[in-house]
């Protein structure tokens, strides 16, 4: 009798037991399918961004196990076959059975949606920031993704295929005890990054080396075996930040040898803050939040400028630099010719702004300004000859800005970049609203009438380019501003060029350049970016610049119509209809192929269009890349395109 009660006791069990397990798996597949399904969603987009943002994803995993006192090391590999590997030398990912999944620790990790997200109890989290979409958003846009854990003296390991296990977690073996962490190997699914799976080695070896400068101490190496000499470059600053400093200041003659450094802790912000002046007159001032280049400034930004203004200026009214009755030195001014690197990390970092990069926590304000505000002024009051030349060159800096505003008045009116003098060719929007008011950069005058009889006219702007525009890279500032295309659209903008640049101006809020899907359309992209990225700067860092995404395919089946984006959804979407009447696919070669409606309804209706936004951290990453393939200097262009001739079948696919 008791037998059978038990018995049923188990069979009621193992039921019970079977339900939470499939539910949970439900659950999974349900939650890896919507990242499938929308990965821009969850990445961003789906082109090279989005690829990278897949590693940042992984090593900002292994951050974090370092910013909690455990991970010293973190190895970054590209692999001959274009994977990527990230060791960390941290606790291992737990792989006990979790009670609530009743499955390992690490399967859900990698399974779950937002699971990441519970990492660590206190400390700080890079993810949950910009990145921070957890590790099974990788898991899902991968082929194949294998983690292996070393812990507790064992080795284990599971796999995982488009985000389902296929190998459940196992012992793989034993190991020394001081011998932990976790090794995660991932293959990008080609059928979700439709523009190109090759990883771009100066974009991964840009963020890994800002990572080791915000870390310091940690120690990350980049290891690229797709090169016939696969050399490992290692990153491990013991100065942080100060380092950064330094290196940003490289070949440029300074007034103080060492960059000043600070470092603290304010109702449990870290803060740590580095400057040192060049003789010159640029000002670099870049700010991150747990890791996060906050392009869009914030508070920790705003703390950082109120006290370096008001620190100096006390200090020249002290030192008798200033008169009494000396007006203060703006802020703008004792800036000029400084490099300086803000970095807090925030136990609950709240991101705003159009790219999610400016920090919301007034806190950080306060942490800033008095982490910095005394030993910058002890600083001035040791180095009274440092202090005399800062505190001139912000006067130097005054008089060069008051001449240079007369000499512009002056010259400004005969520009002609003013509204009144709008183009022609421009089809503007009726709304004087710029936060609804959308500009579209369309390439080729037949897209470009498409496009203006499709649009809707209250936010829509229509400005058609034809053929390329100049190469800014190659050109100099006059010829910039005798190009009529350019012109054009700077006076559609309404920013007003060069130092007369403001961004608070601008009359569209969205600036979407729509081009075709073909090599003349990638590169007319590529020279319009050029010219955003290295004359409307603050445009990307805002978010304001777009790229339209136009569908590859069109399936009419009967009076139903449906646009596609690649060939896994084409294939997809054939299986599930019906075999007649039969459908009839049609693939896009260009946006001129398009009447003006399918133009609105695939391309530039908010309902149904995809934009990508262009990532900040991305332009400054491409920057190189920029200066490469568009400057003057034949010798790295020609190296880069035999080196990467190899891609090419990719990057057009
Ligand atoms: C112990 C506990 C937890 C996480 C980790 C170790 C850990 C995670 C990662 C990710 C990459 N490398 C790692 N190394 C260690 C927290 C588990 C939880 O809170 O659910």
């Amino acid at each position: 009798m008791a037998d059978e009660d038990n018995k049923l006791k188990n069979a009621k069990q193992f039921e019970k037991e079977a339900d939470k397990y499939n539910a949970s798996q439900i659950q999974v597949l349900g939650g890896l399918e919507a990242v499938r399904k929308r990965p821009g969603m969850y990445i961003g987009s789906t082109s090279s961004q989005g690829l990278h943002h897949l590693v940042w994803e992984i090593i900002d995993n292994g951050i974090d196990e370092a910013l909690a006192g455990f991970a010293t090391k973190i190895e970054v590999t590209v692999n001959e076959d274009n994977s990527v590997t990230v060791q960390d030398d941290g606790r291992g990912i737990p792989v006990d059975i979790e009670k609530k999944t009743g499955r390992p620790a690490v399967e859900t990790v990698y399974t779950v949606l937002h699971a990441g997200g519970k990492f660590g109890g206190g400390g700080y989290k890079v993810s949950g920031g910009l990145h921070g979409v957890g590790a099974s958003v990788v898991n899902a846009l991968s082929t194949k993704l294998n983690v292996t854990v070393m812990r507790d003296g064992k080795k284990y390991n599971i796999a995982f295929d488009h985000g389902r296990v296929v190998e459940e977690l196992k012992e793989i073996g034993t190991v020394p005890l001081t011998e932990h962490g976790t090794i995660v190997h991932f293959w990008p699914d080609p059928n979700i990054f439709t523009e190109t799976t090759v990883f771009d080695d100066k974009i991964l070896k840009n963020r890994i080396r800002e990572l080791a400068f915000l870390n310091k101490g940690l120690k990350l190496t980049f290891t690229d075996k797709r090169k016939d000499t696969a050399e490992t470059d290692v990153y491990h600053f013991e100065g942080g930040i100060r380092e950064y400093v330094s290196f940003l200041n490289r070949g440029q003659e300074v007034l103080f040898d060492d960059p000043i450094y600070v470092e603290g802790k304010y109702e449990g912000i870290d803060v740590e803050v580095s400057l040192q002046y060049t003789t010159g007159y640029k000002t670099t001032l870049m700010t991150f939040a747990n890791n996060i280049h906050t392009y869009e400034g914030g508070m920790h930004e705003a703390g950082f400028k109120t006290a370096l203004t008001r620190v100096v200026n006390d200090y020249a009214h002290k030192a008798k630099i200033l008169k009494e009755s000396d007006d203060n030195l703006s802020g703008e001014d004792i800036r000029e010719g400084m490099t300086a690197v803000i970095s807090v990390k925030h136990p609950n970092p709240q991101f705003e702004g159009q790219t999610k990069t400016k920090l919301g926590n007034s806190d950080a304000r306060t942490a800033v300004d008095r982490a910095f505000s005394e030993t910058f002024s002890t600083f001035l009051m040791e180095n009274p000859q440092v202090a005399r030349k800062i505190v001139e060159k912000g006067q130097l800096a005054e008089r060069a800005r008051v001449a240079a505003k007369r000499a512009r008045e002056v010259t400004r009116k005969k520009s002609g970049l003013e509204i009144a003098n709008l183009p022609g060719k421009l089809a503007d929007n009726t709304s004087n609203d710029p936060n609804i008011s959308e500009l579209f950069i369309v390439e080729g005058d037949s897209a470009g009438g498409s496009a203006k009889q499709g649009r809707s006219r209250l936010t829509q702007a229509i400005l058609p380019i034809r053929g390329k525009i100049l190469n800014v890279e190659k050109a100099s500032m006059d010829r910039i501003l005798a190009n009529q295309e350019i012109r054009t659209l700077f006076t559609a903008l309404g920013t007003g060029f060069g130092a007369d640049f403001d961004v608070s101006k601008a009359r569209y809020h969205k600036l979407i350049i729509m081009t075709d899907a073909d090599v003349d359309g990638a590169h007319i992209r590529t020279l319009l970016l050029t010219l955003f990225y290295r004359y409307m700067r603050p445009m990307i860092d805002k978010g304001y610049v777009y790229i339209a995404r136009p569908p590859l395919y069109q399936v009419r089946q009967g009076k139903l119509i449906k646009y596609l984006d690649t060939d896994e959804e084409l294939h997809d979407y054939l299986g599930s209809l019906q075999p007649s009447p039969k459908p009839i696919v049609q693939r896009y070669k260009g946006l001129g192929e398009m009447d003006a409606e399918q133009l609105w309804e695939t391309t530039m209706d908010p309902e149904n269009r995809r934009l990508d936004r262009v990532d900040p951290e991305y332009a400054k990453d491409a920057d190189e890349v920029f200066e490469m393939l568009m400057g003057n200097e034949v010798g790295p262009r020609r190296k880069f395109i035999e080196d990467n001739a190899q891609y090419v079948e990719n990057l057009d696919a």
